[in-house]
């Protein structure tokens, strides 16, 4: 039995992407369902899935599996001939630290900048809360990429989980005109021209559903 992904609006989910982009670039097979948010049954369809509300989650026969990290981890545990996570040491303590750190944080660039896979590029002002985000996370992307990023453009050299964890990060500096450095840039690029992402984005375009309160920022 294929494994199950259930996730949200691609066009609006970051969450959804980390799972998502992760499967589709390492060739995972994957069923997918959207569970569109916003909607009268909504709450009752994802709960039906994942007892925290919330998607993404992973259904894997009778295991299910929640919160994009720990689903991250289990693909990986699951597929371990597969480069999810650096396979040196110290390259997957930093990957991983990052990735949570990406998990647990970065909430005032969540809130000011709400992903949005359709947002044609236009620049928003940036509060000095988001500005010291944005900092965090150029200085995390470039000290990984200096450390372990010589085999490729990702941030330890070949596309992995630390960079699933952050790719709805690329859409928000993309889309909001974020002021950033060449490096963080030239990293952004590498994302959204890996296939997985701009599949991801076709199929976001593609999507009947509109929620105001993102469309309108
Ligand atoms: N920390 C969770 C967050 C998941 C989350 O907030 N998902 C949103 C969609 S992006 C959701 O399902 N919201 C349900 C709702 O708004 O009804 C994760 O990593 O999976």
């Amino acid at each position: 039995m294929p494994l199950k992904l259930v996730i949200a609006n691609k066009a609006y989910s970051s969450w959804s992407l980390r799972p998502w982009i992760l499967l589709a670039h390492f060739k995972i097979p994957f069923e997918e369902v959207v569970i569109p948010l916003d909607q009268p049954d909504t709450r009752q369809r994802i709960l039906a899935v994942s007892p925290n509300g919330k998607c993404p989650s992973l259904q894997d026969g009778a295991i299910s599996v929640w919160e994009s990290i720990a689903i991250v981890d289990y693909v990986a545990e699951k597929y371990p001939d597969k480069p999810i996570w650096p396979k040196a040491k110290a390259a997957r303590a930093l990957a991983r630290s990052l990735s949570a750190e990406m998990h647990a944080g970065f909430q005032a660039l969540r809130n000011h900048l709400p992903t949005n896979f359709r947002r044609p590029v236009k620049k928003r002002e940036l509060t000095s809360e988001v500005e010291a985000d944005v900092a965090r996370i150029e200085a995390a992307w470039a000290d990984a990429r200096k450390r372990y990023g010589k085999a490729g453009p990702f941030l330890f050299g070949r596309f992995s989980a630390a960079d699933a964890m952050f790719a709805p990060v690329v859409n928000r500096f993309h889309v909001y005109d974020v002021p950033v450095k060449k490096a963080t840039r030239d990293y952004m690029e590498a994302m959204m021209g890996l296939p997985a992402w701009k599949a991801w984005i076709k199929d976001a375009e593609a999507e009947p559903w509109r929620i105001e309160r993102y469309d309108n920022i």
